[in-house]
């Protein structure tokens, strides 16, 4: 048992853009839990500025890998994202098995909008239920919660028992726990919804709405939701401390303008996930 807990976070960094670990590890360091980045990729920026260069570390993951077995690295979490390979499929999977005593997220980052990210192929997204199947908790947006279903995007709001099924439809893929970000609800505005499996619960936080939607956050949500869980929180209260920073930084990003490639300004607001937080705005989906 690690004092300080320990993330193995399996996502590239992008060195202009404020998304994957250039955001996951200041957020969880100041959530008070230690993240170890293995890299899938180094990037100039991320793949929404177009033009990007990229070099993928698909050979570096088993070494990896077979280092910390040799450290005797006990690692609490092992969280998945963006992925630069198919091949990197089989080695999350070595991962999650490797430490089967971990809490397994699965950020499963495909793309955003309706649409699959650039380097996104159609294999690499089909590959991506393999790692849903073995997960703990997942996390898609509901872009990525249409391809894991095989659904097409929906351009209507959805209906409370309809939000229900993806849940549980996606929660039978495997996952004890599914966590859908932007999801437009027919009750108004775009909600959070959660499902936990073993208890048989449902949550809905609403979101404020902002016209924007910012690079990374995504990654972000899912960084304070693990780190809330890794600190001890229930689900609806991890899932409210995820959209109370989310939507904190987001505002302020946009109070001043910026552009949607250079992400979320959260840097001034880390202090707020160091204090205390009343947090009671989920209710029963
Ligand atoms: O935030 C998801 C993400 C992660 N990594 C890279 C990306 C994106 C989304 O565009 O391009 C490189």
């Amino acid at each position: 048992m690690n004092v300080v807990k320990k993330v193995a976070a399996i996502h590239d960094i992008s060195g202009v853009g404020r998304c994957s670990l250039t955001v996951i590890i200041p957020v969880l360091s100041a959530m008070g839990v230690q993240v170890c980045p293995i890299p899938t990729a180094v990037l100039s920026a991320h793949t929404g500025y177009g033009e990007f260069v990229m070099r993928d570390l698909t050979d570096f993951m088993t070494p990896a890998l077979e280092h910390y077995k040799k450290l005797g690295t006990d690692f609490d979490c092992i969280y998945s994202g963006f992925l630069a390979s198919e091949a990197q499929i089989d080695h999350c999977l070595d991962f999650f098995e490797s430490y089967p005593n971990a809490f397994k997220v699965v950020d499963p980052v495909m793309g955003d909008g309706g649409k699959a990210y650039a380097t996104y192929t159609k294999e690499l997204c089909s590959r991506m239920s393999e790692l849903v199947a073995v997960a703990d908790i997942i996390t898609p947006n509901l872009t990525e919660a249409a391809i894991l279903l095989g659904e097409e995007y929906p351009t209507a709001p959805l209906r409370n028992s309809e939000a229900k099924s993806w849940l549980v439809r996606l929660a039978g893929q495997g996952a004890k726990i599914v966590v859908i970000t932007s999801c437009p609800l027919v009750d108004g505005g775009i909600s959070t919804i959660g499902y936990d499996k073993e208890t048989s619960s449902f949550w809905k936080i609403k979101n404020d709405y902002v016209p924007i939607s910012y690079s990374g956050s995504g990654d972000m949500f899912a960084s304070v939701l693990i780190g809330g869980i890794l600190n001890g929180d229930s689900l609806p209260i991890a899932m409210n401390r995820a959209t109370s920073f989310t939507e904190l930084a987001v505002k302020t990003t946009y109070s001043y303008g910026s552009s949607w490639t250079e992400g979320i300004m959260f840097e001034g607001q880390l202090p707020w996930l160091t204090s205390y937080q009343e947090l009671s705005e989920f209710t029963d989906l």
